[in-house]
């Protein structure tokens, strides 16, 4: 009798164990057909992805736009030493514009996030391309603090040493050609409009979806990315107007600055972007 219980006990836990494996096959099958149409239904929407959705910062380093396991964000390292930029850019703004204006940009965006509990963990990009829909109480502060995190991650990585800088090639030099038939046309319409924003502001060369390149400027610390700018389009490259990021070395001469800082533009970084 015990050998009997045994045994059915046994052809139970069999049988159940086949059930369960038949049943983990039709699941992972069904996980499989779930996750192709997701596949399909995600390639779909990238394709008619805005940028403004996207952000391209999977190209960008973009561990430091997340905030950390402690919902905070955090200062990006510099990717070169404070004064690796000289002559165009002195160590003593790099240092000041690095370690105080980023860090407060960061440090009053992470206070304006503890006043939103609902915006916790999400990117900066995240953020950024859905500020009409923040709450009031936050979305100047973050539109103007995320904004200058942003910017400012992004600037960083943008230059470089002149010792490190190559020129454009490829398909970007071949877009900006098309565009402004020279890259020195292109710069000439670059430094126009970087010494054209009134007060203070970014200059962009933005791509759109198609790869057509312009030239957008921006007030503040807003950019293309942001669904309340109405220029949208994907950074290639950008250049921070504000008077913090020139005024010691180059006092109130903007364009002195702008023309200054094309021998360290990280060029090989804008191709990775533009791809
Ligand atoms: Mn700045």
């Amino acid at each position: 009798m015990q050998n009997y219980l045994t045994s059915i006990a046994a052809y139970k836990a069999l049988t159940t164990k086949l059930y369960n494996m038949k049943s983990q096959q039709k699941n992972s099958r069904r996980d499989f057909i779930m996750k192709s149409t997701l596949a399909v239904a995600g390639t779909v929407t990238a394709l008619s992805i805005d940028w403004n959705d996207a952000l391209a910062v999977s190209s960008v380093d973009m561990a430091p736009l997340f905030p950390g396991d402690d919902g905070a964000f955090k200062l990006p390292p510099l990717p070169y030493s404070y004064n690796a930029l000289e002559p165009y850019i002195d160590a003593r703004t790099m240092e000041i514009h690095y370690t105080k204006h980023h860090q407060a940009y960061i440090d009053k965006l992470n206070a304006a996030i503890a006043k939103a509990p609902d915006q916790q963990g999400k990117s900066i990009e995240q953020l950024l391309s859905s500020i009409n829909s923040l709450p009031d109480a936050v979305k100047m502060q973050i539109r103007n603090q995320g904004g200058g995190h942003w910017n400012h991650s992004f600037f960083w990585q943008i230059l470089a040493p002149k010792s490190d800088v190559v020129a454009p090639s490829g398909r970007l030099m071949e877009a900006i050609a098309q565009q402004w038939q020279s890259f020195d046309n292109f710069k000439t319409e670059f430094n126009k409009a970087g010494t054209g924003v009134f007060g203070s502001g970014w200059a962009w060369l933005v791509s759109d979806k198609n790869g057509k390149l312009s030239i957008i400027t921006t007030p503040n610390q807003d950019n293309t990315l942001m669904d309340v700018v109405a220029d949208k389009g994907k950074p290639i490259m950008g250049v921070d107007v504000w008077e913090h990021a020139y005024y010691l070395k180059h006092q109130n001469k903007r364009g002195e600055y702008l023309d200054d800082i094309w021998n360290v533009i990280n060029w090989k970084k804008a191709m990775e972007l533009y791809g």
